[in-house]
């Protein structure tokens, strides 16, 4: 290590005074404006962790659903997976280490995590279209190269295109090519692969409106459309070219303020979906013949791709597991009909994929969704296998099915949840059930439910358990909550502390809106 270079170039990334930030669940966000140290100081951290690894790892500069002028950093481990948790901490302490402290901090790491500091190292750069992620990104790229680390910067992507790229890397290709045009190529040919037969039925004028939160996702969208316009014409809103980044659009909004994103043109019964900021995220919804709004949120998307997986391990006799993985803020209607209809597991975990990346490994097959339209589907090693082997010895159609799980195999983003390779997913599935957006919002009624968030001035003082379902501590908040509760029918709630924003989150769901908990009196009088 040339600690005299890393003094030097850190001075030209210098730490605001007093700032303390955390690498919470989807890395460190903040103002733009406060970032550039954690920018450079991440660039020595992915280094350190490359050689600790002995792989490539990535470095995504985003924000992801925040506001245009925020931003953000995480680091991807070897196989496309969140930083893992021992390395959070080591993050943390980086990014708020004192100039003088730098020096001792990145030996206490390279110490504690028995990194090799002789080996060579290599990391992979993604950016989203803010105005601050290009700077941002070479800070990123300061901090890689003062370490001697060796970078590739794959400049504008979206988040789940540089889990995609780490972990192709690192499977030396196992997974696919590691560029670009290699994803576009994979998931367009799972796609029409998957579709032929369902547009040979005369279907084959399929359209799809999408809301790309005017950023990356518009983008690469209109990079890729081409590969797979003969089953599927997507017509881009808020791509970027007039409107702010996720303002007033993108999945985040539609989903909390469950209503259409700004410039999109509904028609009654159009299919429409919404990406957020970084297209990792990705919810459904249509305007009925009334002209009511209906959101097709992360739990329908896990119901309807659930069912179909179900269904063709039905049809090849295949006993392969499947196992579906939620947090707390999955509708309990969706819960109840994946366990009491459609017979399917379900698991409930903490927010943040990473927890349900992580469960979603111990099944044959693992579907994973956030309520708010962040998922993919994990298919084990043995799984991909048995499913190969299905798709050249079974016949007719058996065999089918089977091609069917091949192409589902590789046309989902195991990496990471993807709101491209999901969209095509979605629109695969329909198309062969041959089901309309009404019939997929229809396999069960959403439970009124009301997500608000609370400023308080310590929100660590709530800590929970029961993932996340209960508090513990302060005193005597449960009980509050469940004497509340206890007054509804199918009634739910809990309160947490955000692991992204300073804020206390507070969900809550009944059977009925009349008689529902949180009334807009009690709104009002909550600090927003
Ligand atoms: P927090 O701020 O911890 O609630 C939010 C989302 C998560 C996840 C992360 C990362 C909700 C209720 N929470 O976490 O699901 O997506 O951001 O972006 O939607
Ligand atoms: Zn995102």
């Amino acid at each position: 290590m040339d600690l005299d270079a890393i003094t030097k170039h850190s001075a030209l990334h210098i730490k605001p005074n007093g700032l303390i930030l955390q690498y919470g669940t989807a890395g460190f966000r903040a103002k733009a404006e406060h970032l550039d140290h954690v920018m450079f100081r991440m660039g020595l951290l992915a280094v350190l962790r490359s050689k600790q690894t002995k792989s490539t790892i990535g470095v995504m500069v985003t924000a992801s659903h925040n506001p245009e002028e925020d931003n953000g950093v995480k680091l991807i481990d070897p196989l496309g997976e969140m930083l893992a948790p021992s390395w959070e901490e080591h993050a943390t302490c980086l990014a708020n280490a004192e100039e003088q402290d730098m020096q001792r901090v990145l030996m206490d790491i390279s110490e504690k995590a028995a990194v090799d500091l002789q080996r060579k190292a290599f990391v992979v750069i993604g950016r989203d279209t803010r105005p601050s992620s290009e700077k941002l990104s070479q800070s990123v790229i300061d901090g890689i190269t003062v370490l001697g680390g060796q970078f590739h910067d794959y400049g504008l992507l979206t988040t789940p295109q540089l889990h995609y790229m780490v972990c192709c890397r690192n499977t030396h290709g196992g997974y696919g090519t590691a560029t670009i045009e290699g994803y576009y190529q994979k998931l367009s040919k799972a796609f029409v692969e998957l579709t032929k037969q369902a547009f040979c039925s005369g279907d084959e004028n399929r359209s799809l409106k999408v809301d790309c939160a005017n950023g990356i996702g518009a983008l690469k969208l209109r990079e890729m459309e081409h590969y797979f316009s003969q089953g599927l014409t997507v017509q881009l809103f808020n791509d970027g070219t007039k409107g702010k980044l996720n303002h007033l659009c993108g999945a985040d909004f539609v989903k909390s303020h469950q209503k259409p994103p700004q410039g999109m043109e509904m028609k009654s019964n159009e299919r429409c979906c919404s990406f957020d900021g970084d297209a990792d995220r990705i919810v459904y919804y249509y305007r009925d013949t009334d002209g009511q709004f209906h959101l097709i949120d992360g739990d329908k998307i896990a119901t309807l791709i659930s069912s179909f997986l179900k269904e063709l391990l039905l049809e090849v006799e295949e006993s392969l597991n499947i196992g579906v993985v939620q947090t707390a803020y999955a509708n309990g209607s969706s819960t109840r009909y994946l366990e009491e209809v459609m017979k399917v597991p379900v698991y409930c975990t903490k927010t943040g994929v990473k927890h349900l990346h992580h469960k979603a490994q111990e099944f044959d097959i693992g579907v994973y969704f956030e309520a708010n339209g962040h998922g993919t589907v994990l298919f084990s090693k043995a799984a991909e296998m048995k499913i190969k082997q299905l798709a050249e010895e079974l016949e007719d159609k058996k065999r089918k099915a089977a091609k069917m799980l091949e192409n589902m195999i590789n046309l989902f983003n195991q990496a990471a949840g993807d709101a491209i390779s999901d969209m095509l997913v979605i629109e695969a599935i329909l198309a062969l059930k041959g089901l309309t957006v009404q019939q997929w919002d229809a396999l069960y009624t959403d439970l009124p439910n009301r997500q608000l968030k609370v400023k308080v001035v310590d929100r660590q003082l709530i800590s929970t358990t029961d993932a996340e379902r209960r508090a513990v501590t302060p005193p005597g908040l449960q009980e509050a909550i469940d004497d509340l509760v206890k007054k509804y029918k199918l009634s739910r709630a809990f309160v947490r502390p955000s692991g992204t924003e300073d804020v206390v989150r507070v969900y809550a769901e009944a059977d009925s809106q009349a008689r529902f908990p949180m009334t807009s009196k009690c709104e009002r009088n909550l600090q927003w």
